[in-house]
């Protein structure tokens, strides 16, 4: 009851619905209306979840007026804006996010203590919202901080799904998926607007009719079957700044009307029921990484979204700009992320050809300067190809306008090139292999001014492999680079606010500035010889050690010592992440450490002179239909069964997996790192953001010649990074080889192999495929170039790391270990995705921040 006394001597004194965010008597004024009325709930059973509810409601109270105010701005200033469609935002929490982009942290904390609550506690009841699968997903939800906080006018769109990525539990070492039914409980941070709503059509057919006015042809779609998109919106809350951006994610409802033939048949029943399937559209997130499975639905979900988005910029345009189309494209820039919205191309061209009117060449000429596409991977099997017929069935008039578009294109080519005719085959949109099917990336490429890789290495292949044609055709300037980035608000001041004050700290920064000017943390360099400096930063790491620990043992029951080498790799599972690599090295070092201590070897003496100790952690999802990757999950489980039941082997080595790795774990865990793990076969990984993460953090990189990593050591210095590996170039070369020569296991492997097909990890046949698929299929990622080239690279590192972490007196460890991670963090400027947006800005959408 204490909390009712408090507020019993504060008086009405809030004035304006900013004050919430620093004033305590207005907060708790304010979350007591909350409690009371939009929670229909009173001071005496309000719990952590209704506190968390209230305090929500609260702070979206305040940003709801800066998004008004922002909106308008934007409406009154009339410049270009950016719309990023983006099939997923992996957003993760957003109050805590919104308490500090919006100064309101210390404030909140205050006032919910007086009322008796803990903010930690009362942040832990938010679900995540985990709209994604992981890297690209994560990057769409940077990119909308940084366009807020940088002062941008840009609109993220995208899908509301009901269920999120799954959840990941394991049993008995194996992994079990459960549904993530997010929005169990109502969601504050969701604005329903039920009052936009677009119709969207599918299947149907297309006949030809004449204009009554002009007598003209014209193509008209009779749709077949209608669906609704609802809008959600979500505010984006920018980094000390009023500008609030707007997410606008679709919710598919059925239309009102009705199959009047079978409700007069009396089918009322099946009637319903074939509407209620419209919300099937929004309904989950298909679950692949790196990888599509060509379903029908997901074809829908596509198409549903981007026309759903289409529709709603061009009404945006048209209230200001009426029919002056000219303009479009200097009022709108749209970012294709990924293949995924690549319909959207299409689309603009029907409506501007066959409802508003405009030539083909008029509207083609418009589609292509709003459009840019960015892509994120050169693997195969995760490039999308939708078939002929399917895509002409549900989407008839958008297989015509495919059709045409890539018959004027390759016109075009053939005027060029008049003497090559085989590129004509290597650029056609249409893939004439059974099944027939539209070519996404190459559809995306023509549609587009601009296409993007994600890292100077990918932006590299992707000009010299899968799209080499391309640059022939249109010649190198509209192929570029704009290497990844992530938000510091997040990846920093909210995943590390110990770190985040040092630096304040040291940076003379109260306020934080440097959160959205990161190239400032070069100052951190002139600490680097200042012991008393070093043993703090130690400090701070140690204690985000603890924390992890803490982790660990709620969800997995080990217990870690924090003074060991926490060795992580979390990330989606798959084969050319290369988990398989690493855990085969940890069978390794068990290996040789049980062979040492039977030879007498006192533990002692193997911390000294062979191996430190070390926890390696991992944790990630496989996708549900991904047999080898799941197979790797079992195995790491497996192995912390006996490693860490294994009396002999101590503190030596700790082997955990972390179920259901997500957003807000990944902020527990990548401060606690010591070491992390980037390990992709070269020129697979198109980028990564984890190690951006994970370097801006304190934590330095094991990892290959890949992605950003190659940037990341341009940057931080190639002393404080660990490299190993073969490189991009020789890649081709080897996969050759191992199909004509065999693979060749060095000695080391083959031990590891030897183990697991002697069943101390459980049933070997469970493993058959991932080891076989080394030793006869191939090798195709490289597992056996590269796994003493690892053990190595482990070697050196061991040795920097030395006997402590966490010891502020091992000044070995400070002089070396410690060094080498100030530096990286003093040299990671470069990587926030604010750098990412200007470059995106400048050099793709020709837009500029709006006057604030
Ligand atoms: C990922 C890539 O695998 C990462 O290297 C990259 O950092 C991110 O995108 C962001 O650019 N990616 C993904 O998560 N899903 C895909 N379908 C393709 C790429």
């Amino acid at each position: 009851y204490s909390q009712l006394k408090v507020l019993d001597s504060k008086k009405q004194t809030a004035t304006t619905e900013d004050d919430v965010l620093t004033n305590k008597d207005a907060f708790e004024e304010s979350f007591v209306k909350h409690v009371e009325t939009t929670l229909a709930r009173n001071m005496y059973n309000c719990d952590n979840l209704a506190a968390y509810q209230a305090t929500s409601n609260t702070i979206r109270d305040a940003l709801l007026i800066d998004w008004a105010n922002t909106q308008q701005k934007q409406t009154i200033q009339d410049g270009k804006r950016v719309y990023y469609l983006s099939l997923e935002f992996l957003m993760g929490r957003a109050m805590d996010n919104a308490l500090i982009n919006l100064k309101s942290r210390d404030n909140t904390k205050k006032s919910l203590t007086e009322l008796g609550f803990n903010l930690e506690d009362v942040l832990e009841q938010e679900p995540d919202a985990a709209l994604g699968n992981g890297g690209l997903g994560r990057l769409a939800a940077c990119f909308v901080d940084s366009l807020s906080s940088k002062n941008y006018s840009g609109w993220g769109y995208g899908l509301n799904y009901q269920y999120g990525i799954f959840k990941q539990k394991i049993v008995d070492g194996y992994q079990i998926e459960t549904p993530d039914y997010w929005l169990k409980y109502s969601n504050p941070w969701e604005i329903m607007r039920s009052e936009i709503q677009i119709p969207v059509d599918f299947y149907g057919y297309v006949y030809e009719d004449h204009d009554p006015n002009t007598g003209k042809a014209k193509k008209i779609w009779a749709g077949g079957e209608r669906v609704l998109a609802v809008a959600a919106d979500f505010p984006i809350p920018g980094f000390n700044t009023d500008n609030t951006n707007n997410l606008r994610l679709w919710n598919a409802k059925p239309t009102e009307e009705f199959d009047f033939t079978k409700f007069n048949a009396g089918d009322y029943q099946q009637s319903v029921g074939a509407q209620q399937r419209a919300e099937s559209i929004t309904s989950v997130l298909y679950p692949n990484d790196n990888f599509e499975s060509g379903k029908e639905l997901r074809l829908k979900q596509q198409y549903f979204w981007v026309a759903a988005s289409l529709h709603d910029i061009v009404r945006r345009f048209k209230k200001n700009h009426k029919n002056n189309w000219k303009k479009f494209p200097d009022q709108i820039a749209i970012q294709l992320n990924d293949t995924h919205p690549t319909l959207a191309i299409v689309e603009l061209q029907r409506i501007l050809v066959d409802l508003e009117d405009l030539e083909w060449n008029e509207a083609w000429n418009i589609v292509t300067k709003v459009f840019a596409y960015t892509n994120h991977t050169v693997m195969s099997e995760a490039l999308e190809k939708w078939p002929v017929d399917l895509l002409g069935r549900l989407l008839p008039r958008h297989l015509e306008i495919i059709y045409d578009i890539n018959f004027f294109f390759l016109k075009e080519v053939e005027r060029k090139f008049p003497d090559d005719r085989d590129l004509l085959g290597k650029v056609s949109v249409i893939e004439e292999n059974a099944p027939k099917s539209v070519k996404m990336a190459f559809l995306a490429i023509v549609g587009s001014h601009k296409v993007n890789g994600v890292a100077e290495l990918h932006s590299e292949l992707i000009k010299t492999t899968i799209f080499k044609d391309f640059v022939k055709v249109f010649g190198e300037d509209k192929f570029t680079n704009v290497t990844n980035g992530i938000t510091p608000r997040r990846w920093l001041r909210q995943a590390n606010p110990e770190l985040a004050a040092l630096i304040a700290e040291k940076l003379n920064d109260p306020n934080y500035e440097y959160l959205t000017n990161l190239g400032r943390l070069k100052k951190l360099e002139e600490f680097v010889n200042d012991d008393e400096f070093l043993k703090r930063w130690d400090i701070v790491k140690f204690n985000n050690k603890v924390r992890l620990a803490a982790l660990v043992k709620e969800t997995t029951g080990v217990v870690l010592d924090p003074t060991v080498l926490f060795d992580v790799q979390v990330k989606r599972i798959h084969e050319y992440k290369r988990q398989q690599l690493n855990i085969f090295a940890v069978i390794y070092r068990y290996l040789k450490i049980k062979e040492l201590l039977s030879q007498g070897v006192s533990v002692d003496e193997i911390k000294e002179k062979y191996y430190i100790p070390k926890a390696s952690i991992f944790g990630g999802k496989a996708a549900p239909g991904y047999y080898m990757a799941k197979t790797i999950i079992h195995l790491i489980n497996k192995v912390g069964d006996i490693v860490n039941n294994d009396p002999e082997i101590g503190d030596l080595l700790k082997v955990v997996f972390i179920p259901d790795y997500n957003v807000s774990k990944a902020e527990i865990i990548t401060p606690g790192s010591d070491l992390s793990n980037h390990i992709s076969t070269a020129g697979t990984e198109a980028s990564g953001t984890s190690n951006m993460k994970f370097a801006l953090n304190g934590g330095l990189i094991i990892g290959t010649v890949d992605g950003a990593n190659v940037e990341i050591t341009r940057e931080i210095g190639e002393e404080n990074i660990f490299l190993f590996g073969n490189l991009a170039e020789s890649v081709e070369d080897l996969r050759h080889k191992h199909i004509y020569e065999g693979v060749h296991i060095p000695q080391t492997l083959a031990q590891v192999f030897s183990a697991i097909e002697s069943g101390i990890f459980g049933n070997p046949d469970e493993y058959k495929a991932l080891i076989d698929g080394i030793k006869y299929h191939g090798d195709y990622y490289l597992v056996s170039d590269d796994f003493e080239l690892f053990l190595a690279a482990h070697v050196k590192l061991e040795k920097v790391f030395g006997h402590h972490g966490g010891d502020a007196s091992d000044t070995d460890h400070l002089h070396k270990w410690v060094k080498s991670a100030v530096l990286s963090v003093a040299n990671m400027g470069f990587f926030s995705s604010d750098r990412c947006i200007d470059e995106y800005a400048e050099d793709i959408w020709n837009i500029e921040p709006l006057n604030q």
